[in-house]
């Protein structure tokens, strides 16, 4: 396929709201949207979904930078590309980097579907013409504000609730939700704010019937996991702590987690992303697309996603306007009853709206490649 020309736009977008994690909080989000060209007029967008900090990650919107402009771009000088999933073993070479990989390879893979007039989902192998949604609740400083945004987004249809957890803001919370929503599908996101040492604490999760805990225990961890699997009912969903297929397939087989929280650009691309899927899908293991707190571009890749037989659980792609006052894509991203339609035209199927990236853009760079 070919390939004539990379453009990085460095984008500065705020959030409606601060995002409050156990790891920190998130409103001003600096980002790349990542253009790949062909000579016909075809153009591909990928988005790099790192943060300014390496709270979740150890990469950040300056790491992104370094990694595509200076190793990423020059491998993809004069290599020829017959398939996207090509983009995976040129930049197998570099180590980690996995959101700057994933942003490039999105653009690809968007590039690649345009050019033979297929949606992205089809182009993946996806077959569903929608998907449902959840949405992901920050920390919230009182109890009442949390209860209402719940029955907001119900109201709204979305089909679960995530709420996000740290000690000393956890178990109390859940209880009193789950008194007033007691039959609402709950989970909650630690982000690793525990260790094995809170199994005893974590234990008495199970009576709340989450439909999962998310990355309890350490980024990088997937032996304590196993252990605390085996000492608590509630199912372990992994998040941080799977950055490829062989992560997967060694939690899996360590019973680390009974669910899988595929992130695009944690596990670097697409091409991975749909080998987790099949593994998970093979032995059995539910998988659901994570959230980056993306604008359209990156929605739109995870809404392709999740058009894969596997994601049989509500995803945490919420409608843009969740997020934003105004999306970089038209049109924005829309949940209707907790469903979003997925798009039909080629690609992404959404197109840029050049005018809203250009009022985002603090920077812009192009290579001829
Ligand atoms: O752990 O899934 C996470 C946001 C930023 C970093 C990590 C996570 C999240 C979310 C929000 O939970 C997902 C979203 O709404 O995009
Ligand atoms: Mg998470």
């Amino acid at each position: 396929m070919p390939l004539q020309k990379v453009t990085l736009h460095k984008l500065k977008m705020r959030l409606k709201f601060p995002f409050r994690t156990s790891f920190g909080t998130i409103q001003d989000k600096e980002f790349f949207i990542i253009e790949a060209m062909d000579d016909k007029g075809n153009n591909g967008f990928g988005e790099s979904v790192s943060f300014s900090s390496p709270w979740y990650t150890e990469e950040t919107t300056a790491t992104n930078e370094h990694v595509m402009k200076d190793f990423l771009i020059p491998l993809l000088k004069g290599r020829p590309i017959n398939h996207p999933d090509d983009i995976t073993e040129t930049f197998r070479v570099i180590r980690g980097n996995n959101m700057a990989k994933a942003g490039i390879e999105g653009a690809i893979w968007d590039l690649y579907a345009k050019q033979r007039g297929e949606t992205l989902a089809t182009a993946l192998g996806g077959i569903k013409k929608e998907i449902d949604v959840g949405v992901s609740l920050g920390i919230q400083p009182d109890i009442n504000d949390l209860l209402a945004d719940i029955d907001n987004h119900l109201k709204q249809g979305y089909k679960r609730i995530k709420l996000k957890i740290k000690p000393g803001q956890d178990l109390e919370i859940l209880q009193e939700v789950r008194q007033h929503f007691p039959d609402t599908p709950i989970m909650a996101d630690a982000n690793s704010a525990y260790s094995l040492q809170d199994s005893d604490h974590l234990k008495k999760f199970d009576g709340l019937n989450l439909m999962m805990v998310e990355q309890p225990l350490a980024h990088d961890d997937r032996l304590d996991h196993a252990k605390l699997q085996k000492e608590i009912q509630t199912p372990i969903c992994l998040d941080e702590s799977i950055h490829s297929y062989d992560d997967a397939r060694h939690a899996i087989e360590l019973g680390s987690c009974k669910i899988i929280n595929v992130k695009i650009g944690r596990v670097g691309g697409l091409t991975e992303a749909k080998r987790i899927h099949n593994l998970c899908q093979e032995k059995d293991v539910p998988v659901w697309c994570g959230g980056m707190l993306e604008a359209g571009v990156g929605r739109a890749h995870n809404i392709a996603l999740t058009t894969l037989p596997n994601f049989t659980l509500p995803g945490d792609t919420a409608g843009s306007s969740r997020y934003w006052e105004k999306d970089i894509i038209k049109p924005e991203v829309e949940v209707q009853d907790g469903t979003i339609t997925v798009p039909t035209n080629s690609g992404i199927g959404y197109e840029i709206d050049r005018e809203a990236l250009k009022s985002f853009r603090v920077g812009c760079y192009e290579y001829e490649v």
